[in-house]
């Protein structure tokens, strides 16, 4: 012992030191982009103070049951002590505070109710963006919710659904519902025009009953769902593929006995991620329901619902990165290796610098997708708004749902081991983002929709796409410092038309083979587009700027070089093929 009668390492197995944990911060306060962002475009301050109230209330106590919702999985219960069948999914008090959270703070409400006009949407987003890390998945059922109120909207808020469209979009914890969204079926959940089994019986009504298996059903715990079912003509016929589709209302109720009415929860999903919220297989037998739809016209109508939920799905990506990069970015001035914080380590710093940029980038896209979701809503949109909205939605969220996965797995490393320590919270955050590449359209099925709707339109959303980027370059040509990144933008851009020209001569199996690089190159050309307006708006800081000239030196026009190499080329499928399978080729 020393003089004092000190002993160090008395308790030898445990020691003195402890590293110090990331502090989770008012995410409003510490997004300085997000900030930015609304100061020039909603500076309204009924806006900032809400904003600001609730990324106190999630930093300081909706983070904790988003957590509880992870510790307190649902389970189902399907039978009662006296062997009825009962099929009770059972959640934690989290969620369900969570619940009526959302409808308190106007998670959907907001959407609806208008009140900022045209940027209502990014109003909504941006709460929700600040909710999503400390959500416990929530923001799934919000987003559904979303969605079929927004579908509600567009086919006409009459009876049966006036009700519904009313509790979808309440601020009363008391009345607020949540939606589901079944498609997925076993056979295929991408392909829901040969994959959906599931048939209507007409009633004497006017009304219909379900049946059919749903695969994939998410928040089950909903009140109401909109579905796809094939309806049957008099001699129990239906039409086969996509034309034979029609969009249903369903309410997911109980009878007297108890019991769900119409529908079997068969079991939960055990999954990799998402855990928070229940996913269920359901057994529709006999569900009553009502059709919303023209017979026939079902995936039209609920793509109302997917361009909503994909939206939704592009905001949590993007949140996802913002709060990895929030984290880790506050462990760094906590964490000391070889003599020195983190943070004065130039090479680490050097890896937050790129995740911050790829946030950056994700955020804008995200932010743009609403902004003109905004406009189209509000009855302001130009013909080349409604365009690019269409482009656009795929397009963000297959790149958001990937560069989250991406980013999410950097960040982790970044905390050394302590990234993949389960309780600490991090490694939950990489497997729910895993999801947002798969569900509502995964990258190749969102690829191939941006191909088909630049198709229908004869070209016309690409030439929007064109037109837009090109103004927002002209806006930023009189800031010098911005040249290297508004050259880079232009060269990709001519590029990208040179790809078009091409590939419009060309089969439609060289397009296939093109369509997720096309989606990569769309988004990269567009993001430095809005880093580069952005970085030229009056108020912006050198980060801004630093922010665009970063993004811009990555290759931004994928398909120009691959195009160049002959990646598109009839060969090149069979030899993929049969590098995949290691065959020789017939
Ligand atoms: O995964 C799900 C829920 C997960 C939980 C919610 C999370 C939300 C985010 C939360 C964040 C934490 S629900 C399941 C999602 N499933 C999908 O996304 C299906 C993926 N597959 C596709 O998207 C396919 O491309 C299909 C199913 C749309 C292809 O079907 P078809 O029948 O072959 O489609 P067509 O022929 O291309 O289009 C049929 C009609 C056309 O209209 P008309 O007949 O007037 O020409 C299309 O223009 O539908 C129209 N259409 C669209 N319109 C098709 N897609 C779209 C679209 N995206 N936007 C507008
Ligand atoms: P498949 O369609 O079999 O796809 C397999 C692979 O093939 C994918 O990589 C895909 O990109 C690729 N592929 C398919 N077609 C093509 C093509 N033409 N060209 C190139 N590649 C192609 N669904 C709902 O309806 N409601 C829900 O609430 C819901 N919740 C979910 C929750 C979770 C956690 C998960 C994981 C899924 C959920 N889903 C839900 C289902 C989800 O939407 C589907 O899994 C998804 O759309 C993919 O469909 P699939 O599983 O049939 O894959």
């Amino acid at each position: 012992s020393d003089a004092a009668g000190y002993l160090p390492f008395s308790r030898a197995s445990v020691g003195s030191f402890f590293q110090g944990q990331p502090v989770l911060k008012n995410p409003f306060l510490e997004d300085a982009l997000l900030r930015g962002y609304l100061k020039r475009h909603l500076p309204q301050e009924a806006v900032w103070s809400d904003l600001n109230a609730f990324g106190e209330r999630v930093a300081k106590e909706i983070d904790i049951w988003g957590r509880e919702c992870e510790l307190n999985p649902p389970r189902l219960v399907h039978f009662d002590p006296w062997g009825q069948r009962v099929d009770h999914i059972v959640t934690s008090a989290a969620w369900k505070r969570l619940k009526d959270l959302s409808a308190q703070e106007g998670l959907v409400a907001i959407g609806y109710e208008k009140s900022f006009g045209e940027w209502s949407r990014v109003y909504q987003m941006s709460k929700l963006y600040i909710f999503s890390p400390s959500s416990g998945l929530y923001t799934c059922p919000l987003a559904m919710t979303d969605g079929a109120a927004k579908v509600i909207q567009s086919t006409g808020v009459s009876l049966p659904v006036e009700e519904a469209y009313g509790r979808l979009t309440s601020r009363q914890p008391e009345r607020f519902w949540t939606s589901g969204q079944w498609m997925t079926e076993r056979q295929g959940g991408s392909d829901v025009g040969t994959g959906t089994e599931t048939v209507a019986v007409p009633q004497t009504d006017g009304s219909y009953k379900l049946h059919g298996f749903k695969w994939f059903t998410s928040a089950t715990d909903a009140d109401m769902t909109l579905t796809l079912a094939r309806v049957q003509d008099r001699s129990g016929s239906t039409t086969p593929g996509s034309r034979g589709l029609s969009l249903f209302y369903a309410e997911v109720s109980r009878g007297e006995d108890g019991r769900l009415r119409g529908i079997e929860v068969q079991r939960l999903k055990d999954k990799l991620g998402t855990r928070q919220m229940p996913t269920a297989e359901l057994l529709l037998d006999g569900l009553p329901a009502y059709r919303l739809s023209e017979e026939g016209r079902g995936v039209a109508s609920i793509a109302n619902m997917l361009t909503i939920t994909r939206i939704h799905n592009s905001v949590s990506a993007a949140a996802a990165m913002r709060r990895v990069v929030h984290l880790a970015r506050d462990y760094a001035t906590r964490r000391t290796a070889f003599g020195k914080l983190l943070k004065d380590h130039p090479l680490h710093m050097q890896t937050l610098a790129r995740m911050e940029v790829e946030t950056r980038a994700a955020f804008l896209l995200v932010m743009d997708v609403c902004r003109l979701l905004g406009r189209e809503e509000s009855g302001l949109a130009s013909q080349l708004d409604v365009h690019l909205l269409r482009l656009l939605t795929p397009v963000v969220k297959l790149y958001t749902g990937k560069q989250a996965v991406a980013v999410v797995s950097e960040g982790l490393e970044s905390f050394g081991g302590q990234g993949y320590i389960e309780d600490t919270g991090l490694p939950g955050i990489l497997r729910d983002a895993q999801v947002l590449s798969i569900w509502e359209g995964t990258t190749n099925v969102l690829s191939l929709d941006v191909l088909r709707c630049v198709a229908r339109s004869s070209g016309m959303v690409l030439h929007a796409y064109f037109t837009h980027i090109k103004a927002l370059l002209a806006g930023a040509s009189g800031v010098s410092s911005l040249a290297p990144a508004v050259k880079a933008v232009g060269d990709a851009l001519s590029e990208l038309e040179q790809f078009v020209q091409i590939a419009a001569s060309r089969s439609p199996s060289y397009l296939e083979l093109a369509a997720r690089d096309l989606g990569y190159s769309l988004a990269r050309i567009y993001a430095g587009a809005l880093l580069i307006d952005h970085a030229s708006w009056k108020d912006a800081s050198s980060h801004d700027k630093h922010a665009a000239l970063r993004w811009c030196e990555q290759e931004l026009c994928l398909v120009a070089s691959k195009q160049k190499r002959g990646c598109y080329d009839s060969s090149t499928a069979s030899l993929d093929a049969a590098l995949v399978f290691d065959q020789l080729i017939q």
